[in-house]
């Protein structure tokens, strides 16, 4: 079995993890999946967005336990397989959108946090799992975090290994939506088919500056601003943009950056 689904839509990519006996836990060769999957989609100007979802009735247990440290030693996975891989969905210049229909845990958590807009079902939860068996929060967790839900919220989350419901993740601002379970679907690909249709290059753009705003100050913020908005204001889509606001008219959006 494909430990990883790709399916191509209309503008859009649908990635599936696929190991749903173990919850959809990583391992070696699932990572390995995930980045050609994510090399082929970076290469495809015509996907102009993804969709991260997990197969069975979960998102993702996070590393597998039975194959930790059997490969590579601690840490070093992380080196090799998690953080390139946050690194690249946070780098994507495409929007991705993660449809959590189930538990996520420890790095299976984090690599939820760490997409453009996350929805959940109503029966996901989301657990920092990683205390429990004596583990650092990896994948972002450390970051991610404190900066959705504030400190203390992180630390004791952290902590505890205690479960967030997708109501009370959502009610923290941790995600973007709650959704009932048999909603999830159909609404995560309405709004992947949407940003599918949008000015791709400038979302990316947006991807960029709201990143780099963890670590500016305002001035540099502002500064990143006004050099983004140039790039921006270059861009095809943006004469586009304004020509359909004055033609009263839907957008007709290439994507492209030149
Ligand atoms: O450098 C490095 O490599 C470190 C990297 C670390 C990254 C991490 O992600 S560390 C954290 C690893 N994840 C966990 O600790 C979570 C472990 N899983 C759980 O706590 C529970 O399974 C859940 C709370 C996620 C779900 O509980 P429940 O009751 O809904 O399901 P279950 O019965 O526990 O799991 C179902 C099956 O999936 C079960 O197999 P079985 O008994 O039916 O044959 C279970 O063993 C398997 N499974 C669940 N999580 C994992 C897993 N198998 C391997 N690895 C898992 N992480």
């Amino acid at each position: 079995m494909d430990p990883i689904l790709v399916q191509r839509r209309d503008g859009w990519s649908l990635v599936t993890l696929n190991r749903p006996e173990r919850l959809n836990a990583f391992n070696a060769e699932m990572h390995g999946a995930l980045a050609r999957a994510l090399d082929a989609i970076e290469a495809d100007d015509g996907c102009r967005a993804v969709l991260l979802t997990g197969a069975g009735r979960g998102f993702s247990a996070g590393q597998d336990l039975e194959a930790v440290g059997r490969d590579t030693k601690l840490g070093d996975t992380l080196e090799l397989f998690y953080n390139p891989l946050i690194r690249r969905i946070r780098a994507l210049r495409k929007p991705v959108v993660c449809a959590v229909n189930g538990v996520a845990a420890g790095a299976g958590a984090n690599i939820a946090l760490s997409c453009d807009i996350v929805l959940a079902a109503r029966s996901a939860k989301f657990i920092q799992a990683f205390a429990k068996i004596a583990l650092v929060p990896d994948s972002g967790g450390t970051y991610f975090l404190p900066r959705l839900v504030g400190e203390a919220r992180a630390r004791a989350l952290a902590l505890t290994g205690e479960a967030v419901t997708a109501e009370q993740a959502a009610d923290w601002g941790m995600i973007w939506k709650m959704v009932e379970d048999e909603a999830l679907r159909p609404e995560a690909e309405q709004l992947v088919l949407h940003l599918a249709t949008q000015p791709t290059a400038a979302l990316a753009l947006i991807k960029q500056a709201i990143d780099a705003s963890a670590t500016n100050n305002l001035d540099q913020q502002l500064d990143l601003e006004r050099d983004l908005q140039k790039q921006a204001g270059a861009m095809p889509d943006f004469r586009e943009g304004v020509q359909a606001f004055l033609e009263k008219r839907p957008a007709r959006f290439t994507g492209r950056g030149a």
